[in-house]
């Protein structure tokens, strides 16, 4: 079959990096997890496994990995789907909730961090122990009291016979957790299958957004705990199969819009690498742009997006350094001869670029686990694709590949949330943003399963001396004439001798550890 998708070309290079850096085992690839299991200040990896426990991979501080699973607790996690990162006891080790068998029987687990490489099973004292075929979950403060809540994405409607709603578990703050979903007003019609919770009315409030098995769903939140069906009103109800809806700023103008990413039948998959295109009455992935009033248009054809992928995980990073939000797709299906490479589309600031081959990206897989970040803390995002899926025999390694040089300028940035005399470490929902000129990259920690929720590399093209940083969250007040005084903004510089980073922090609205900054070399930084 002749390949035409793929090949537009692209100043990146990539490298398969898994086998030097580790992670190139066969784990029964799901859901992927990102984030510092230890507080050594590097990040770690956590990968769900279809048929075995999870695996949890320890970073050595370089960028290379020891696989820690047996013995750790999350090996006990077996048959697991998604993965959602949250400090639910604001202790500031971040803790696990695993879904469970999102095709089978089974509950998902919560499982408490220690700290030195080991989790405890806790689902049972913390009131979580549900029957429920979940797919994938997410923490989030919705109430604000300074406790992460969780919503667990469960498949009522009947997706593969399963008739468990959505749960919304509210924190008692005691460890507990209470069933809320009703007093929320939750109600959920159509199998679901991924969640994503985002400040849509910059109003200090986060909005559940939900993937169906049909059409999508946006829930407002009121502020008194209970939420608004706002589906119709706000344009995203077109019926769609979506296992991934990311909530993240496209156009960096500081309202959070929605990528929703999209499955398709493997004929028209073949079809798009044929031809570059969606066949007729194809489902393309949706970019829903934020109009600021509630409504959303989806841009996705104007951006270009016009495949057709059976994306069953996928994520946002920039992985060029641009300063544009690039996407990364796994795709496939449940079926073991369904091999559908992983997708890379590079966002140009005005149309995506399939980049996938002429990047160096051919790998094949069910990919249940895309994620972007930088493990080596050296601004060059990896691109992690966690493979493998439902049948035993499916036994693929999981891939990494990351740039063979540094395409741009990047500062790493660790959001460690306050709130007046309560300390929350995990600040699930907050978001940064850093000016360059005119133009404001916007990043949001976030919950969802695959992305390392409150790491956040942020990266720029041109270089200016004066850059401005800009936090906002639910517990923190988005008002530029209340600052911390200017500190030193990055623990060390990093990066190609072509100048040296000047980042003044002028304002900062939520207290931040920014970790490292560095420059490419593409351009002296003024
Ligand atoms: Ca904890
Ligand atoms: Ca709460
Ligand atoms: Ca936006
Ligand atoms: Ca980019």
């Amino acid at each position: 079959m002749e390949v035409v998708a793929g090949f537009y070309p692209t100043a990146v290079e990539l490298e398969d990096v898994a086998a030097e850096i580790g992670l190139d085992k066969t784990c029964g690839g799901r859901g992927t997890a990102v984030f510092d299991s230890n507080g050594d200040g590097t990040l770690d990896v956590v990968i769900a496994g279809a048929h075995a426990g999870c695996s949890l991979y320890r970073n050595n501080g370089d960028g290379t990995f020891t696989d820690i699973s047996t013995g750790s607790g999350l090996d006990r996690c077996v048959y697991s789907f998604g993965l959602a990162v949250g400090d639910y006891d604001n202790n500031g080790l971040p803790d696990l909730f695993v879904s469970g068998l999102g095709f089978f029987d089974g509950q998902g687990m919560l499982m408490r961090n220690n700290g030195d490489g080991t989790f405890t099973d806790v689902t049972k004292e913390a009131g979580l122990d549900m029957w429920g075929p979940a797919f994938t979950a997410a923490w989030v403060d919705y109430d604000g009291d300074g406790y992460l809540d969780l919503f667990v994405v469960n498949t009522l409607g009947g997706l593969f016979n399963r008739k468990t709603p959505n749960c919304l578990f509210h924190n008692n703050g005691d460890g507990t957790f209470s069933d809320v979903t009703q007093e929320a007003g939750l109600q959920t019609v159509w199998p679901t299958i991924g969640a994503a919770w985002g400040d849509f009315s910059n109003n200090g409030r986060l909005d559940l957004f939900i993937n169906n098995a049909g059409p999508a769903q946006l829930f407002h939140n009121n502020g008194d705990g209970t939420f608004t069906d706002v589906s119709r009103a706000a344009g995203i109800d077109a019926p769609v199969i979506s296992f991934v809806g990311v909530c993240c700023d496209i156009d960096n103008d500081g309202w959070l819009d929605i990528v929703q990413f999209t499955w398709s039948r493997p004929q028209n998959a073949i079809y798009t690498l044929r031809t570059g295109l969606c066949p007729n009455g194809g489902s393309p992935p949706r970019v829903f742009r934020n109009n600021r009033d509630g409504t959303f248009t989806d841009i996705a054809p104007h951006l270009g997006l016009t495949g057709c992928w059976g994306t069953m995980s996928g994520t946002v990073g920039d992985f060029n350094n641009d300063g544009y939000l690039d996407l990364l797709l796994g795709n496939g299906d449940p079926s073991i001869d369904r091999t559908e490479a992983a997708v890379l589309l590079e966002n140009d600031g005005c149309q995506f670029h399939n980049v996938t081959f002429a990047a160096g990206m051919p790998c094949t897989g069910k990919g249940h686990g895309a994620n972007m970040a930088d493990l080596a803390g050296d601004g060059r995002l990896h691109l992690i694709v966690a493979t493998g899926g439902f049948y035993p025999g499916d036994l693929l390694t999981t891939t990494v590949h990351r740039p063979t040089r540094l395409p741009g300028n990047y500062l790493n940035v660790r959001l460690v949330g306050t709130r007046s005399t309560i300390v929350m470490p995990s600040a699930l929902g907050s978001r940064c943003g850093l000016a360059v000129a005119s133009n404001i990259v916007w990043s949001q920690g976030e919950a969802v399963s695959g992305a390392s929720p409150t790491n956040s590399t942020l990266a720029w093209r041109h270089s200016r001396r004066s850059m401005r940083w800009r936090f906002v969250g639910p517990v923190a007040t988005c008002n530029d004439s209340i600052g911390l005084p200017s500190t030193k903004p990055y623990a060390s510089a990093k990066g190609r001798e072509t100048g040296k980073p000047s980042i003044p922090v002028l304002t900062v609205l939520f207290p931040c550890k920014i970790m490292k900054c560095g420059s490419g070399g593409h351009e002296a930084v003024a």
